[in-house]
């Protein structure tokens, strides 16, 4: 028996944060959802199930820990035009323990391969267990029959199985954002740890991942951790099967290509051409995090730097760092470290007229990030692991112009998809030194060439094809018989 498309009567999506806050209206305080991919996907499948007869109900109910603003608020303002926020409340002892402990002290440096710097700690597993649980008790008491409930992400592993055992009959899809790594690296977890983890995560009818690697690790852990048959793509579980797919994340495409022409964007970017003229402008922006090769960066851009004195005084490195995590030490290290080398090169290079690195550690607004997607002549992504990289998806799609050159690691899930990329390895230096060079050279009919074609691909395969592909793949969600069908 199977649940064929457009049964679904509500999306509830459940990720770790909730996307929303509180904000002063006219009318008085309202909810706001955030601007992110995520929300932009799923409002549009809440259009699509919208359009569906007989769909009643066509809000979006998102579960989720609160921002300090949702708490003690009205129920009533917990609701706009689109979407249910239920904030999820746990001990700041526990959600410490989950949150920065057991989510960003292991799982996050252990999936992207930093095994030095996991913590294996005893209570934070038991408070992720228990923040779990948490989650689990808010769900309860929402889910009803016809319900698509889409878990996200590596802080809640264990959510679909909980689901999935207090409510056999539900309907459960998992995304995991990050790269699922090598078996070598999960036996690194405790046993009893590494077959929860991924029991949790098979209580979902439908996994999805960035890339085909991610689901060969995966698909290797469940037979070595569980030993369970695979055929094809399906996982075989005694009663049913779980079906193991990549679903690249994107963006939206229209929106990132039509806003280099609205006028406040237009204007900050004439603003920042005449702060940097004559330079050729390099841009980065990330995340303060050690996974994004913010040093490896740095030193492939001091290497050309030093082999290539004619750039002296022509070319600028605008990065931007956002502030993240910065309460945790290693984070607190690296902003350090960032700040020493970019003192010294800019001390080593730089001139009174000349500032070889422009270096912010702040938030960009949209605005001021549109802007300088358009007016920069590189991108220069450099992660050591990420499990797509959006920043690289966002560049291509902003350059309307069909210019402007992107270096991408071959350490992003991206660059699986972007090939027309400049494409490095971020940890041999000389290569980006040599990336860097080839791109501020570089004929305008080559990077139009190049951009084209990442520009088409993008535009084919946007965050609302990949949520639709998501929902899609729950077309044949087994019910009673395990569906084995191959593909
Ligand atoms: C995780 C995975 C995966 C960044 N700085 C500013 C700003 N941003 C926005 C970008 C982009 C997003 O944040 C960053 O997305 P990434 O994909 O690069 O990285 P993570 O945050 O690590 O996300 C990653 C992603 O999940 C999705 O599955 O791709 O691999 O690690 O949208 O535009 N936005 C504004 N100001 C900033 O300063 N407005």
């Amino acid at each position: 028996m199977s649940k064929s498309k457009n049964t679904y009567t509500r999306l509830l999506i459940v990720s770790y944060r909730l996307p929303f806050s509180i904000q002063p209206t006219d009318d008085g305080p309202a909810l706001r959802q955030n601007s992110g991919g995520l929300v932009s996907a799923v409002l549009s499948m809440a259009e699509r199930m919208g359009q569906q007869p007989g769909n009643t109900s066509t809000k979006i109910h998102w579960v989720g820990h609160a921002d300090a603003s949702l708490r003690a608020v009205e129920p009533a303002l917990l609701e706009n035009e689109s979407f249910v926020a239920h904030p999820v409340f746990m001990e700041e002892a526990v959600h410490k323990g989950f949150y920065e402990g057991f989510s960003n002290d292991l799982l996050w440096p252990l999936f992207h391969y930093f095994t030095s710097y996991a913590s294996f700690n005893e209570r934070d597993f038991s408070h992720y267990q228990q923040a779990n649980t948490r989650f689990l008790e808010e769900l309860n008491a929402l889910i009803e029959p016809g319900d698509l409930v889409w878990i996200h992400d590596f802080q809640l592993m264990l959510l679909p199985d909980m689901v999935r055992k207090a409510i056999p009959s539900a309907t459960i899809g998992y995304f995991f954002h990050i790269p699922f790594p090598t078996y070598e690296i999960i036996k690194l977890l405790p046993r009893t740890w590494r077959q929860v983890l991924i029991e949790g995560v098979l209580g979902a009818d439908v996994i999805g991942f960035h890339t085909a690697d991610y689901v060969q690790h995966f698909m290797h852990s469940v037979s070595e951790v569980l030993a369970l048959p695979i055929i094809g793509h399906r996982i075989v579980l005694a009663d049913r099967s779980v079906s193991v797919r990549h679903f690249p994340i994107s963006v939206d495409f229209t929106k990132f290509n039509v806003s280099g022409q609205e006028t406040d964007v237009v204007s900050t970017r004439l603003r920042y051409q005449r702060l940097l003229r004559h330079n050729k402008l390099i841009f980065s922006v990330d995340r303060l995090d050690y996974t994004k090769g913010i040093r490896y960066r740095l030193q492939g851009y001091e290497r050309f730097l030093l082999q290539q004195p004619d750039w002296h005084g022509r070319v600028a490195l605008v990065m931007t760092v956002v502030p993240s995590r910065d309460k945790i030490g290693q984070y607190q290290e690296l902003k350090r470290e960032i700040e020493e080398t970019v003192g010294r090169i800019n001390g080593l290079f730089g001139s009174i007229g000349w500032r070889p690195i422009v270096y912010s550690y702040a938030s960009l607004t949209f605005t001021e990030l549109m802007a300088l997607y358009t007016a920069c002549d590189v991108a220069l992504i450099t992660p050591i692991r990420d499990g797509m990289n959006l920043v690289a998806k966002e560049f291509v799609a902003s350059r309307s112009d069909q210019a402007g050159v992107l270096i991408l690691s071959e350490l992003a899930g991206a660059a699986q998809e972007l090939q027309e990329a400049l494409i490095i390895n971020p940890t041999d230096t000389q290569e980006v030194a040599d990336a860097i060079e080839q791109a501020l050279i570089m004929p305008k009919q080559e990077q139009s060439a190049r951009m084209e074609q990442m520009r088409c691909h993008i535009q084919n395969h946007n965050v609302f094809r990949w949520s639709h592909d998501f929902l899609n793949a729950f077309d044949n969600v087994p019910g009673a018989e395990p569906d084995l069908e191959t593909n």
